[in-house]
Parts: structure tokens; C-alpha cells; sequence
């Protein structure tokens, strides 16, 4: 009799097998014992044992997708911020209770093991950490799906704070290796860069291009394995990794240059070395046009390995088949690398290649500041990408000769405007606008983000395709951002709402009517209260700094921006410190303020922020005749991980931006989920978050998007507000005293130059009264428990929106057009 196929039950594991696969693991996997093994091989011994449930699942996954040649999704992201795996991993496989008590008995916890990972910080902010939410829900909703990026192997620095600065040192991820990547060696690609092009006659006559490449590198694929909640479908992760190309390196060897070949295997190296640092700024550089490419073109050249694996040279079914994400502008060169593909490499027709291409691809903006959007020099991209520079000005030719001529006629204006190609002094290509013609669907991130897309950033483009813009508002995946980190409220929601609020959010509406039950109150603030305890312990065991669970936790985490507007927050808290010296009886709530940020290493008022924000620190949480009324603290090195022990335990979310800037915000609702109140402006996703809780369990303040663009267009001048308010004077006159730092009169002068002179573009003084009159409201809650309880419930209850399970589906309804996999 044929063996039986494994069933889901048999795949399930008890508690005694995983105790036993944990033991054999340490010994055979990390030849160590019971006695002498460290917590990091303990915990190595754990993820090889998770990984037996894991393989099992993915070669299943592999097998189904293969057998139904289904349609997949490619994710294709320069950043994935995964942080760490492995309590999630237990918990997508519904193991995560079965391997505490296992561990248990082997007297080890679990959450301890969990300590030793470190983060896979392969991105920088919102945008890698979205990528990685998004994954998690395709494998949730058994969506066939792929996520391409670059495997760093330095991902965003670690930061520490000395004498209240940022410091950055290389953060070293898999320094002692990473047990859930998998190295897949037979699936190596090799990338051409640089060279010429040589324009030939075909085989079936007419001319043909080809690039002579002036190098190769090797991409090797690394997987990591992305398992479903349930466990049914496990997608992968594929990162490229850059090595020598072996073929090159010979040639040199070859002529005796030994030494010559050692550099260039350095250089070939240096291209997933490390990632950029630089959260919503175009670097420009030439390493980072080649790491875009690379990533694109391994990718690009894996599909097709797959795609003809099953269907040949017949392109017919391509488009039907495949379908490609672009998170953000990076990953834009895919377009013409696509086109390059079939037209030069396929011999395809120019029309029938483009035909194929604008239906494959799709393009996420999650910006719309004009620094963040990518600009590459033509002589860069002449020299890097020859073959591709020709293949761009063959699309905008074609773009401007027949679209925007028949729609415009004679119309230099708009053409200037809607070219890819930028003309001035240095002639660059916009990434953007060529994301723009050569995609299907262009999708904003919130619904006023979208708007902003479609109205102000590409309204000609809306204009001569109606239909191609849409809105795709963010999610967060809730099994990450409420049943792992927050164990306690998810064991209350699930008794009150049943256990099915992890697949289906919007469940939590049905704790909404315990908003008022006393009793309910009870345990959901005892829980918090309980989340803001162990806070207090991470707080001073990274700082040093006592903080009292008593007082209002008030969280900022977030990279640091001026449009994110720490800046706000920063002058708030000195004016409440100038409140309570001139009054020690100053009636307020105690609070502690606390913050969570990344600078990037060039941004140099970003940087001088961090400092006045730990200066001020200093001098008020050691300042006794504020009877500890305000705390201020700068928790180093914000990351994933941070954020999970931060999240739980906040009172209050700082949501600040400039209206019209922040594009949505996933923070946002990270934090509202775990029951903090939004202090927030009406901006990107607050709007909608403010449209589920209610408005009267928000605090919002401050200009809207009309607003700042009318007092933008009117001439803001910022000493207005300066002088109008005696109060916000005073604060910003503080910068320039020694009061922070102390013998060194000027060290934060930068902050209050930047909001004067500097214009402050972001409109931090017209802000203030208003940012400081939500405050007192905000405080004026807190004192009333029932009240306050009331709202943090109601607000957690009502984001069953901003699951990612939601985002993911209205991509399939309104992009994607994906069917699911059902996988077992
Ligand atoms: F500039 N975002 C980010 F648009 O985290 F590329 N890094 C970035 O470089 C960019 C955007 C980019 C963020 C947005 O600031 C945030 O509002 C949004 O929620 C997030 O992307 C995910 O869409």
C-alpha cells in the first residue's frame, strides 16, 4: 500500500516530541549537551527543531503552487524588516504554548531563549517594516507569493548614545549564524553591469542590441521562510547576496593577477553589504543604483527560470501568471530590466514586451516629500546601465509621441513635465514617472495620501489614466502587533470575542460594549499596568532612568524627521518643565515621555534633536523641585524587537506629522491596537483610525492638509508665532543658554535656528498652542479612570481595519486579481 500522505494532525506536534527534537537538535545540530549548552545554543536548538515543522509545510506549499501553476504575487522590496522569528513562527504554527511547557521542563523560558535572536533589520523604518507585515498576511490568507530583496549583511546600525549622541555601529545580524535562512546554491544567477552596447543584425534579420557586460556578479539566494497563522502556507523570502563572479575572477587569476582578483571579489561583495541608512532621502549614489539593479535582475531572472521551467518560450501566459509589486520607486529598474529580458534575451517585439510588461507590474508611493523621490543621473545610468538607458528613452519616446501628443497636442509643457527624463544642467531619470507608465495600478497608502497622489503629485498622469490610481490604506498584521507582544490583553480578547480575532480583526468590534463594564476596565488597565512594569524594568536597565508606572506613558517611536516633528514634542515637554518650575503646584498628571529613533548618520538637525532630546533628559529626571512630574527618556537603539515591549505599554501615541506629509503611519495603529491614545494631527492613516474610534476618543489638534497648504500659500512666517506667544518664546530662547548643557552655551542653538531662520518648513510654531492645548485634554482624561479606560478600550476594539489581512485582500480585489491556494 502506497504511504499514507501526512495529515495536519500528524504534522502537529506534542509537547514530549518537541522536548525531544529540542534535545537531539542541541546535540546533533549544535554538538553540545544539556549541561554545558548556552542560551544562544538552546535557543539555535529551538528554531532547528521549529524548522523540522517548517520544511515539512514549505516543500508542501512549493509542491501545490508548482502542481497548480498558480498566479503569484512578487514582492519586490530593497527593504524587509522582519525583527525576529521565532516566537512568531511559533505562534503561526500554533506551537508557541507547546514549546514554552516543553522548554519549561527542560528549565529554560521561552521568552528568555527569544532574548538571544537578534533582529533581521534588513530595513529602515515603515516602508521594510510594511513589506514584512505584508508577507506574513499573504501566507496567512494562502496567497502563492514571493518576496524579493537584497540579503545585507550589515542591516540598519546599531545605535548608541553617547554623551546624549547617536553613535552608529555596524549592525552583524547572522555574525554567528542565522537559523531560519536557508542558502539555495542551485538557484545562483549571474547579473551583467557596466560595458556597451553593440547593435547587431538578428538571426531573422533586422537589428539587434546587445550589452557586453564590463562585469558579472554572482547572486546568491538565501530563503527565509514565511509561515502562514495556521501554518498552511509557507512562502518564502528570497534575498540576493553578491559574490565574485567565478568566471571573472578566473580571467584575472588567469593573467597572473591574484591580488587584482581579491579586489574584485571586495567590490563584487560590497553590493548586499550594506544597507542604506537614509529613511525617506534619494542617497544618489552608484553602489545603490547597483544594488537596485542587482536585486531586480536576480529576481527578475528567477521568475523566468520558473515561468519557462512550465511554459517554454511561449509568453502568451506571462502576464496572466505573474504579477510584480514595486514597494516604492527602488525597485523601478525591474521595468526596463523586464523589457531588456524579453525583447533582447526573448527576441519578442517591442509592442508585445510592453504589452507584457505594464500589465505585470504594479507601483506602491509611499512618499511625498520631494527628496524621497528618486532621481538617477543619465551619465550614472549610461555607465551602469547602458542597455537600459536606451530602453527607457525607447518607452518615453513612445510615452510622449503618441499618449501625451494625442491628449495634448503640441503641448512642450506637459511634456517636460510627464518625460522620464528630467533636462537641466545634469539630465536625470525619474524613477517615479517611469514606476508611473510602465505599471498597471499606481496605489497611494492611506486615502489622503492617495488623493494627495493622484491631485498634486501626478495629476496629469490621473488625467490620461483615469483608472490606473487607487488607495490601498496600511495594515499591521495582528498576530506581530497584538498576540505575540501583548500576551495578556490577547488572552482577555480571546474570552470575551472568541479566539478568531487573529484571521478576522474586525471580531474586536464585539469588546466595544464591555467599554463601559467596570469590571472589564479593571482588567484591561490592570494589563497595561502590567505591560507598563516590565517597561519600567527594559527603561532602566537600558537607562538607567527610574520611571513610575503611575504616571502617563507618552511614546514617540518613530525615525526621526522634521516632518515626524519630534521637534514639537521636544519644545511641549520644555514648556511643561517652564510651567512646573515657575508653579511647582502646576496641575498635571505625571508623565513620563519617551522616545524611540534612528537618525540618518548625514542628517545633521536629526541628529542635534537626539542630543537636546537627552540633555533635556538629563536636566529634568534629575531635577528634584518637579517632584518627579515629568520624566524624559530616550530609549537607544529603536528596533522591532524595542518596539515590542514598547507598544504594549503606552498610554498615549504621539502622531504629530505636518498634514500632508506623513503618507500613512503604521505606528499609528500599532499603537492603538494595544489601547494608547492618539495625539495626533489629520494626517495619512490617523484620519481613518479617527473615523473607526471616533473622534472623541482622539485628540487631535492642529492645521489639516487645506490648512497648511493656505498658510503655506499665504507666507508663513514662523517669527509670528514666535512673538505671540510669550510661552514659546521662552522655550526657544532656552535653546540658546547653557541650561541643557551646562559650560556650553549654543550646543542646541541648531533647533531653534531651524524654526526661525531655517523657516520651519513644517510648521512647528503654528502647531504649538494647539499641540499643548491637546495635552491638558489628554490629561484631563487621564484623570477620570473610567473615562480613560473607556477610550483606550474603545480605541484598541475599533482597528480591526488596519490588519494587513485587509490591505493584502483589497491589493487582490484591486491590483493583483489573486486566487488563494488552499495548501494541505
Ligand atoms: F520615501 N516610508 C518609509 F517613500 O518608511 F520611500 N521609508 C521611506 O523611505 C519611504 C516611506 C519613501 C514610510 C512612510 O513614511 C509612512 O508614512 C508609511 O506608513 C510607510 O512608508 C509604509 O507605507
Amino acid at each position: 500500500m502506497a504511504t499514507k500522505k501526512k495529515t495536519e494532525l500528524d504534522l502537529q506536534l506534542n509537547k514530549d516530541q518537541l522536548k525531544a527534537s529540542i534535545v537531539r537538535h542541541l546535540r546533533s545540530t549544535l554538538g553540545t549537551s544539556e549541561q554545558k549548552a548556552s542560551p544562544q545554543a538552546w535557543w539555535k536548538a529551538t528554531a532547528a527543531a521549529v524548522n523540522e515543522q517548517v520544511y515539512e509545510r514549505l516543500t508542501r506549499t512549493q509542491q501545490t503552487h508548482f502542481n497548480k501553476d498558480t498566479r503569484a504575487i512578487h514582492y519586490f522590496s530593497a527593504e524587509f524588516l522582519m525583527g525576529r522569528l521565532t516566537s512568531n513562527n511559533l505562534h503561526n504554527l500554533s506551537l508557541y504554548s507547546v514549546c514554552e511547557e516543553a522548554l519549561r521542563e527542560l528549565g529554560l523560558e521561552l521568552t528568555d531563549l527569544c532574548e538571544q535572536e537578534p533582529d533581521m533589520a534588513l530595513g529602515n523604518g515603515g516602508l521594510g517594516r510594511l513589506a514584512a507585515c505584508f508577507i506574513d498576511s499573504l501566507a496567512t490568507l494562502n496567497y502563492p507569493a514571493v518576496g524579493y530583496g537584497l540579503h545585507y549583511e550589515h542591516g540598519l546600525f546599531r545605535q548608541e548614545i553617547q554623551d546624549g549622541r547617536q553613535i552608529e555601529r555596524p549592525d552583524s545580524w547572522r555574525e554567528y549564524g542565522n537559523p531560519w535562512e536557508i542558502c539555495r546554491p542551485e538557484s545562483v544567477q549571474e547579473i551583467p553591469l557596466y560595458g556597451y552596447v553593440e547593435t547587431v543584425f538578428g538571426d531573422k534579420g533586422g537589428l539587434k542590441k546587445v550589452w557586453h557586460a564590463g562585469r558579472k556578479i554572482k547572486g546568491v539566494p538565501w530563503d527565509i521562510p514565511v509561515v502562514g497563522f495556521g501554518g498552511h502556507t509557507v512562502n518564502i523570502l528570497r534575498l540576493w547576496e553578491s559574490r565574485a563572479s567565478e568566471f571573472f575572477d578566473w580571467d584575472v587569476f588567469n593573467a597572473g593577477g591574484y591580488v587584482d582578483s581579491q579586489a574584485e571579489k571586495a567590490q563584487a561583495e560590497t553590493i548586499s553589504k550594506v544597507l542604506y541608512p537614509n529613511d525617506e532621502t534619494d542617497a544618489g549614489k552608484e553602489l545603490r543604483l547597483i544594488q537596485q539593479y542587482f536585486f531586480c535582475a536576480c529576481s527578475i531572472k528567477d521568475i523566468m527560470r520558473r515561468y519557462k521551467r512550465v511554459h517554454g518560450s511561449d509568453f502568451s501566459n506571462f502576464a496572466a501568471q505573474i504579477a510584480i509589486q514595486l514597494n516604492d520607486t527602488h525597485p523601478t529598474v525591474a521595468i526596463p530590466e523586464l523589457m531588456r529580458v524579453l525583447v533582447d534575451e526573448e527576441d519578442l517585439n517591442w509592442d508585445a514586451a510592453w504589452t507584457i510588461c505594464y500589465q505585470v507590474f504594479s507601483y506602491t508611493n509611499h512618499t511625498l516629500l520631494p527628496e524621497a523621490l528618486e532621481k538617477w543621473s543619465v551619465n550614472l545610468f549610461e555607465k551602469v546601465l547602458p542597455r537600459h538607458l536606451e530602453i527607457i528613452y525607447e518607452i518615453n519616446a513612445r510615452f510622449l509621441g503618441d499618449l501625451v501628443e494625442a491628449k495634448w497636442p503640441g503641448d512642450d509643457v506637459i511634456k517636460a513635465k510627464l518625460s522620464i527624463i528630467e533636462e537641466g544642467e545634469v539630465r536625470k531619470v525619474r524613477m517615479g514617472n517611469l514606476c508611473v507608465i510602465g505599471s498597471a495600478k499606481v496605489n497611494g497608502v492611506a486615502e489622503i495620501h492617495s488623493k494627495l497622489v493622484k491631485e498634486d503629485l501626478f495629476p496629469e498622469f490621473a488625467a490620461l489614466w483615469p483608472d490606473k490610481m487607487c488607495n490601498v490604506t496600511n495594515g499591521v498584521t495582528p498576530r506581530r502587533w497584538l498576540l505575540a507582544c501583548n500576551p495578556e490583553l490577547a488572552a482577555l480578547y480571546d474570552e470575551v470575542v472568541g479566539k478568531e480575532w487573529p484571521l478576522q480583526l474586525d471580531k474586536l468590534r464585539g469588546v466595544v460594549k464591555f467599554a463601559d463594564d467596570k469590571a472589564f476596565q479593571q482588567q484591561f488597565m490592570t494589563i497595561k499596568r502590567h505591560n507598563k512594569e516590565k517597561l519600567v524594568k527594559v527603561i532602566k536597565a537600558e537607562t538607567g532612568i527610574e520611571v513610575d508606572a503611575n504616571a502617563i506613558f507618552d511614546i514617540q517611536i518613530k525615525r526621526l524627521h522634521e516632518y515626524k516633528r519630534q521637534q514639537l514634542n521636544l519644545i511641549h515637554i520644555m514648556a511643561l518643565y517652564r510651567r512646573l518650575l515657575a508653579n511647582p503646584d502646576y496641575d498635571m498628571h505625571p508623565r513620563v515621555f519617551i522616545f524611540g529613533s534612528k537618525a540618518a548618520p548625514g542628517y545633521k538637525l536629526a541628529k542635534d534633536i537626539i542630543y537636546a532630546i537627552n540633555k533635556l533628559a538629563e536636566r529634568v529626571n534629575n531635577d528634584t523641585r518637579i517632584q518627579g512630574k515629568l520624566k524624559v527618556v530616550f530609549m537607544p537603539n529603536y528596533r522591532v524587537s524595542l518596539a515590542e515591549k514598547m507598544i504594549p505599554a503606552a498610554d498615549v501615541s504621539e502622531q504629530i506629522s505636518t498634514a500632508g506629509y506623513e503618507a500613512s503611519g503604521t505606528g499609528n495603529m500599532k499603537l492603538a491596537l494595544n489601547g494608547a491614545i492618539t495625539i495626533g494631527t489629520l494626517d495619512g492613516a490617523n484620519i481613518e483610525i479617527v473615523e473607526e474610534a471616533g473622534a472623541e476618543h482622539c485628540a487631535i489638534f492642529g492645521l489639516n492638509v487645506d490648512e497648511v497648504k493656505a498658510l503655506k500659500a499665504r507666507g508663513y512666517n514662523p517669527y509670528d508665532f514666535y512673538y505671540a506667544n510669550s510661552e514659546l518664546k521662552a522655550v526657544l530662547d532656552w535653546f540658546d543658554t547653557d541650561y541643557f548643557t551646562p559650560g556650553k552655551p549654543g550646543e542646541l542653538s541648531s533647533i531653534k535656528r531651524s524654526l526661525l531662520e531655517g523657516g520651519d518648513p513644517y510648521l512647528t510654531l503654528a502647531d504649538f498652542a494647539a499641540y499643548s492645548e491637546a495635552h491638558q485634554l489628554v490629561d484631563s482624561w487621564y484623570r477620570d479612570p473610567a473615562l480613560w479606560a473607556k477610550k483606550a478600550i474603545i480605541n484598541s476594539a475599533t482597528m480591526g481595519k488596519f490588519n494587513s489581512d485587509r490591505s493584502i485582500q483589497d491589493y487582490v480585489e484591486r491590483i493583483w486579481k489573486l486566487e488563494r491556494c488552499k495548501v494541505g
